[in-house]
């Protein structure tokens, strides 16, 4: 087979199959607020603020006064008109703006907000997951938000494009003062994690997976985190998550290496990154052979030691290029690494989107990348004298793009 017949069937493969998006921060136009979306909201996504105020020497109280219009219109002119918008994130809002057939020579954000203006929530859903041809949606959901918990509470209809996840990083990390929110909700817990509080927390967990009806339990970790120790973490991963996802025959998936807050004035911006521990990681796994664990890290300096990792424990799924490694260098570096080591088994990519739109360029841009690595990988293939086909193209392509996913959660370690 030619190099560009098989260049061809992974362009197809990967352009035409639907994604499940196993990790975002999204919600159906059913939540109401918690569902964004339009160009506003596009450009005052926290990446793009970090952008802006790094450019820039306005004060952040000043900042953080505006309206989120004023907000957006400080942001195009900084990182679009008054810079070139080569980062990652600008180039996003651009690819959106064009696949939605926009006028980006005119640079004129008014009339782009006049085109959002015109949009219907449920009708623009529909737009969307059909640019970024996403058919499944992994949201990312908050138990202990007393807003979000009231939407679960009324019981209204979810489509069923979304499915839950129940996140929980207050539980893990933060006693005792989670222990008044979980008291304030009915669950009798105080901050000493006792019996009574331990099976409390049990309740709550169970409660929420049910309500929700979970696909997974998440959390993300700090570079601190160690496994096992004598923390509360420890004591709750062991005494609550495990056992319930065991279960369940739910994953848990683990987030690890975000140093929270190093700078609180930039809020939601304010995160960064830290090398982590992998034999914390490797304990985990090793030592809880009867639950699911997925993972994925945000040092690059990880990536390595995660896929080695990954490949001598079967009950850890890697995914995605997180966070700081959304990057088009970063996701092929990964990729064909991952590629490597693990061949079809592990799940290249999430979105993490916020913004409902920018599914269609976070899909567009790392569908080029993953595309780009599949063509030279089975490229070297059809040089050893295998004849690659278009069905195991196809194949490996469905399986990158959810169907490993969807397989280890329907399996049950032994
Ligand atoms: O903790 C997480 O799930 C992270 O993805 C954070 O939400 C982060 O702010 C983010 O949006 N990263 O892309
Ligand atoms: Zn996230």
């Amino acid at each position: 087979m030619s190099f560009d017949q098989i260049a061809q069937w992974v362009d197809q493969a990967i352009e035409q199959t639907p994604v499940l998006d196993l990790h975002t921060h999204l919600y159906p136009p059913s939540f109401g607020g918690f569902n964004l979306w339009g160009v506003d909201e596009l450009l005052t996504y926290h990446y793009l603020i970090a952008e802006t105020i790094r450019a820039t020497d306005i004060p952040y109280d000043k900042y953080w006064s505006m309206t989120q219009q004023q907000q957006a219109d400080l942001i195009w002119k900084t990182l679009f008109i008054d810079r070139a918008p080569i980062s990652e994130a600008c180039r996003g809002v651009l690819t959106t703006l064009g696949k939605l057939g926009l006028d980006l020579s005119s640079r004129d954000l008014n009339s782009y907000r006049a085109f959002f203006k015109s949009q219907k929530p449920e009708a623009y859903l529909e737009t969307v997951l059909k640019l970024a041809n996403v058919r499944q949606i992994v949201m990312t959901n908050d138990a202990l938000d007393p807003k979000e918990r009231e939407i679960w509470l009324s019981g209204k209809p979810i489509d069923a494009r979304f499915k839950a996840v129940l996140r929980i990083d207050p539980v893990l990390v933060g006693w005792p003062k989670v222990s008044e929110t979980l008291s304030s909700f009915g669950y009798k817990t105080s901050g000493d994690l006792g019996s009574t509080t331990m099976s409390e927390v049990r309740r709550f967990l169970n409660e929420w997976i049910e309500r929700m009806k979970a696909i997974y339990v998440a959390c993300s970790l700090t570079p601190d985190w160690r496994y096992p120790d004598d923390s509360q973490t420890t004591r709750v991963i062991n005494e609550a998550i495990l056992p319930i996802c065991r279960e369940r025959n739910i994953p848990f998936a683990v987030m690890i290496g975000v140093q929270r807050q190093v700078n609180p004035q930039l809020r939601l911006a304010g995160d960064s990154v830290g090398k982590s521990d992998i034999k914390s990681l490797d304990r985990l796994c090793a030592t809880n052979q009867k639950n699911k664990f997925m993972v994925t890290m945000l040092a690059r300096e990880n990536q390595h030691e995660l896929a080695v990792t990954a490949r001598k424990h079967r009950n850890l799924f890697l995914f995605g290029c997180w966070w700081f490694l959304n990057n088009p260098s970063l996701i092929e570096e990964m990729t064909k690494m991952r590629m490597e080591l693990l061949g079809t088994s592990f799940t290249p990519q999430h979105s993490d989107a916020r913004v409902l739109d920018q599914l269609i360029y976070k899909w567009d841009h790392s569908r080029k990348v993953i595309a780009k690595v599949m063509k030279e990988k089975f490229a070297d293939l059809e040089k050893t004298g295998w004849k690659v086909t278009r069905e195991e193209i196809d194949r490996t392509a469905k399986e990158y793009l959810g169907g490993n996913f969807e397989r280890f959660l329907s399996l049950t370690p032994s």
